[in-house]
């Protein structure tokens, strides 16, 4: 399918395009396209930019993974499939860092997949392909695991995950970073420090913050961060967005003319961004 640059939703189009088009390869599972398609609906409510909360949480996130004695960042299908290049960024930015498949949906072809994926983004080292340990108390093939790898760690990076085993490897003692564009998943409420804000956007800026000199500290003690509130600034900035777009709306009683009128001078109506 051809798509044209001038389409307001060029950007989202291009993505969705290629991520059909990876489920076709196999790279994503079927169902990755319909977790894609919530992410993005929370993204269109945040107002797909990363708010100054996120920001700060991103932030606090590379001070973790500067800290932890060994963090792993957590791949699945559509994680290699939308940001294999982040995940070799933040890679090459944190050598004490291990990468590592996990799959919800899991087969060997699938596994592979992902690991080529990694590879071709200039990931070197890449565990999980033929996991060697399991995550206690969970049924699903994400308790399979490398026991050098999310076994091990203090830390974890998880992006869109689900929200079991988020609260598995808390009990198993290990802090949780996640990524998830909504607010309301299981997986950020339970997470230790929920980023909600765009894949790709989230490990770049990631990246950014691992980048900048600082020193490796690998202490594996962990600075505050203020989950809850991170919860609610992003609640509390979509709830501020859908006032502003209801405000913007014309009066329903408002004659269609009118409401036309208006709409063409820029002063009501909806957004032009409204695929
Ligand atoms: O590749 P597999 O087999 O491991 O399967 C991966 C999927 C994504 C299918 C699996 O993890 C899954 O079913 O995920 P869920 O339960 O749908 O949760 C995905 C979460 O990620 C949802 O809360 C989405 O809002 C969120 N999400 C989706 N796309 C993005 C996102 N968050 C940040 N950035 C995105 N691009």
């Amino acid at each position: 399918m051809r798509l044209s640059r001038s389409h307001p939703r060029y950007a989202s189009l291009r993505i969705r395009a290629r991520l059909a088009a990876q489920a076709h390869t196999g790279l994503v599972a079927p169902e990755g396209l319909i977790a894609h398609g919530r992410g993005e609906t929370f993204d269109y409510l945040l107002g797909e930019r990363t708010t100054p909360s996120a920001r700060a949480a991103e932030r606090r996130a590379a001070e973790w993974i500067r800290s932890a004695r060994l963090p792993v960042l957590s791949v699945n299908g559509n994680v290699a499939a939308l940001a294999a290049n982040e995940v070799a960024r933040v890679a090459r930015a944190s050598p004490g860092l291990s990468v590592e498949v996990n799959l919800f949906h899991r087969t060997p072809a699938r596994a592979r997949a992902v690991a080529n994926a990694l590879r071709a983004a200039g990931v070197r080292n890449v565990l999980g392909v033929r996991p060697s340990a399991r995550i206690p108390g969970l049924p699903s093939d994400r308790a399979r695991v490398d026991r050098r790898g999310i076994l091990a760690a203090d830390l974890c990076i998880i992006p869109l995950e689900d929200g079991d085993r988020t609260r598995a490897l808390r009990v198993l003692g290990k802090k949780v970073v996640s990524i998830d564009l909504n607010p309301l998943s299981r997986t950020s409420q339970e997470a230790d420090l929920p980023i909600v804000d765009e894949l790709r956007r989230a490990l770049s800026n990631i990246a950014d913050e691992l980048e900048r000199p600082g020193p490796p500290e690998r202490t594996g003690r962990f600075a505050r961060f203020d989950r809850r509130r991170a919860l609610a600034d992003a609640l509390g900035q979509i709830g501020r967005n859908l006032k502003r777009a209801a405000a913007a709306r014309p009066q329903p009683s408002a004659p269609p003319g009118r409401a036309l009128r208006r709409r063409a001078r820029g002063t009501g109506g909806r957004s032009r961004r409204t695929p």
